[in-house]
């Protein structure tokens, strides 16, 4: 007798690229930018995290400690798509969170205060140095005389990362907000965005964070977990559209606040014409698109009635390691001053 499994598990036929390009329905039209009442719906039928209040309170006391600063926020690393109510499992994206965490270090550089939302257990400003999974912290220790210290050859380089730490600490410049979830990170994002309303100009967003465009809508998310023997061994998944609350942050939720949205691609042919697209649907200040292969060592800014405008680091800079975001940084800080100054005339 033949064996059950090849009966039940025919080989996959190999499809081809056409074939492959039609797996996802690309025919549906591109979703507008959000109402207020899709705002409304959203916000209704997708609860708010219970700790919201909280990290509600958190924020408010940054933002009055530093009534007077410029205030960043930056959001980093990637949502995740519950695919589960009791969640086992998900969806997920590549992002670690470098670009977020790099990038404020470099404003707090620059006497900015950060408000730093971020995916939980992703890299955090300075401890990345040290935290990364290529980057294992034991292995700038060694023992010496019973003692654990860190190794000679790194000493220099952990001192400075461990002052600009306690300084950033001591000064009350790093605030840091953590999420996990899409709809947390919705959620979380709407709330400090209105905090941060009255300071106007001097608010910046920086948004990096790899936001999912898809998710489970309550109504069809199930409780428990999805069994294997559900759906004739097939998971089938029908995935809603995330409504694009970007318009919604620059017209409603701080308007003043000078805006930017992060564009990443893996294409290059359709990289600028999509952060122009962004700029054109959401009436932001500044795009800034990246390849998913070259975005440690370009980017290109996109403003609107300008020429795109890449910053590339050299090929001696990528030797010497220089990181892209001390070049990105205080070129969006020129323009936040630039933004600011606008606002006062
Ligand atoms: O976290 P990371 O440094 O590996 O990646 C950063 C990034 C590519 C997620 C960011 O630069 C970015 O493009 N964010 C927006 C992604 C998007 O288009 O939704």
């Amino acid at each position: 007798m033949e064996p059950h499994s090849h009966k039940r598990f025919p080989p996959t036929r190999r499809l081809s690229t056409g074939e492959r390009e039609q797996t996802i329905d690309r025919s549906a039209p591109v979703l507008p930018p959000a109402l207020e009442i899709d705002e409304n719906n959203y916000f209704e039928n997708n609860a708010a995290p219970e700790y919201l209040g909280e990290l509600a309170q958190q924020c408010e006391e940054f933002v009055q400690f530093h009534s007077s600063n410029r205030i960043v926020l930056v959001t980093s690393g990637g949502t995740t798509v519950p695919l589960e109510n009791q969640t086992v499992r998900f969806i997920d994206n590549f992002s670690a969170g470098t670009r977020g965490a790099t990038s404020a270090e470099y404003y707090l550089e620059n006497g900015y205060a950060v408000i730093f939302l971020h995916r939980q257990f992703s890299l955090l400003p300075y401890s990345r140095h040290y935290s990364h999974s290529t980057n294992c912290f034991l292995d700038f220790m060694e023992e010496k005389n019973e003692q654990v210290v860190v190794g000679q050859q790194y000493q220099q380089e952990m001192l400075t990362v461990l002052r600009k730490y306690r300084s950033a600490q001591e000064r009350n410049l790093l605030l840091l907000l953590p999420f996990t979830t899409i709809n947390q990170y919705l959620h979380t994002l709407r709330t400090i965005s209105m905090i941060l309303k009255p300071i106007g100009s001097r608010a910046l967003f920086y948004l990096a964070a790899a936001v999912s465009d898809f998710f489970v809508p309550p109504s069809r998310i199930p409780e428990h977990k999805i069994q294997s023997q559900a759906g004739g061994n097939k998971l089938i998944m029908d995935l809603d559209p995330v409504p694009k609350f970007l318009n919604r942050l620059v017209e409603k939720w701080a308007p003043g606040a000078m805006i930017i949205s992060f564009k990443l691609e893996t294409d290059a042919n359709i990289l600028v014409s999509k952060a122009r697209q962004a700029l054109e649907r959401y009436s932001h200040q500044l795009v800034i698109g990246n390849l998913l292969q070259t975005r440690k060592h370009e980017i290109v800014f996109v403003e609107p009635d300008s020429p795109e405008n890449w910053i590339r680091l050299s090929p001696e800079q990528i030797e010497m390691e220089v990181e892209i975001e001390s070049l990105i940084i205080p070129a969006t800080i020129e323009l936040h001053s630039a933004w600011i100054k606008k606002a006062k005339d």
